[in-house]
């Protein structure tokens, strides 16, 4: 029997079957899970159903995070199919591309700024404030997806880097804030994978080919592990676990040399 099973968990962020949130579907699913997805856009619709298929679900909903209706519509359209909700896998993030190019000072701009916290940091207080009623009193879980940009300034990371320190601090709140409804509320600091997200990032085959050579480990992480890893947290494996990081990088982030 898995560890998730009775479970019902809603996971956003699924674009490709390289997402970090296919990962996270996958590995709850072999746990025993009931899965929901969700999708950005149209575009993306009938690929993610297919997705929810694979995960012997039919529920595949559309969330724009920049659209207050759709999150809205959403918990209310999930209403409509369970009668509660055990978790919520946040796997959202975008700056616009020239945020991430060049020299921090140089490409910042307030609108990058803001689009950046917005769509990627707001976005998790979003969805947990829309979904608190479902969640309420069910030892739930949120769990986000961070990276190691948070807390070091890592080059051409850029303004993503100040949304995801402000993303970690959103999980410290919004465990504080949910811990007394029976909600944990934890991220995970994932390696560098490559994904849609890292398409066209300049230097990101030197960086996974750093990670290779440097890490304890001497390889990339997979989605198969960062999925493992927030299967975990969700489930009451983790029952006091809250407000807390957990890096899945085969180990980067504890070296000293860079
Ligand atoms: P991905 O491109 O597969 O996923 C990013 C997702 O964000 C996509 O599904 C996209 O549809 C969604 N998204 C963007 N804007 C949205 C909006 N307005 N509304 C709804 N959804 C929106 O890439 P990924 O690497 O799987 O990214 C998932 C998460 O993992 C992100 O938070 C990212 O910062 C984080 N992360 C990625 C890495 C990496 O190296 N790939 C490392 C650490 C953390
Ligand atoms: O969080 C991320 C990337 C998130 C992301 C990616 C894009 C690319 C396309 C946000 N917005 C956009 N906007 C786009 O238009 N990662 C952790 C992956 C990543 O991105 C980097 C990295 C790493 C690691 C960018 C620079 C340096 C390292």
């Amino acid at each position: 029997m898995g560890f998730l099973e009775g479970k019902k968990i809603l996971i956003t962020g699924v674009a490709s079957n390289r997402s970090i949130a296919w990962g996270c579907a996958e590995a709850m699913h072999r746990q025993g899970a009931e899965i929901a997805l969700t999708y950005q856009n149209d575009k993306l619709k009938s690929r993610v159903e297919d997705m929810a298929h694979k995960c012997g679900s039919d529920i595949a909903l559309p969330l724009d995070v920049a659209q207050d209706a759709d999150i809205e519509a959403l918990f209310k359209a999930l209403g409509e199919r369970w009668d509660g909700l055990d978790g919520i896998v946040h796997a959202i993030a975008f700056a616009p591309r020239e945020q991430l190019e060049g020299d921090y000072v140089d490409a910042v701009t307030r609108e990058g700024f803001n689009t950046a916290h917005e769509i990627s940091s707001y976005s998790f207080a979003a969805l947990a404030k829309a979904g608190r009623g479902m969640m309420e009193g069910r030892n739930g879980a949120l769990v986000t997806m961070t990276y190691l940009g948070a807390v070091r300034a890592v080059p051409n990371y850029n303004v993503m880097g100040i949304a995801k320190a402000s993303l970690e601090a959103n999980v410290r709140y919004l465990a504080a804030s949910l811990g007394p409804h029976g909600t944990r509320v934890n991220g995970v600091s994932a390696g560098p994978i490559r994904t849609l997200a890292a398409a066209g990032i300049s230097d990101f085959r030197d960086m996974l080919k750093k990670v290779e050579e440097r890490t304890p480990l001497r390889r990339n992480v997979t989605i198969e592990e960062v999925g493992n890893a927030a299967a975990f947290l969700c489930s009451d494996l983790a029952s006091g676990i809250t407000g807390d990081i957990l890096y899945v990088d085969t180990g980067y982030n504890i070296l000293g040399l860079g």
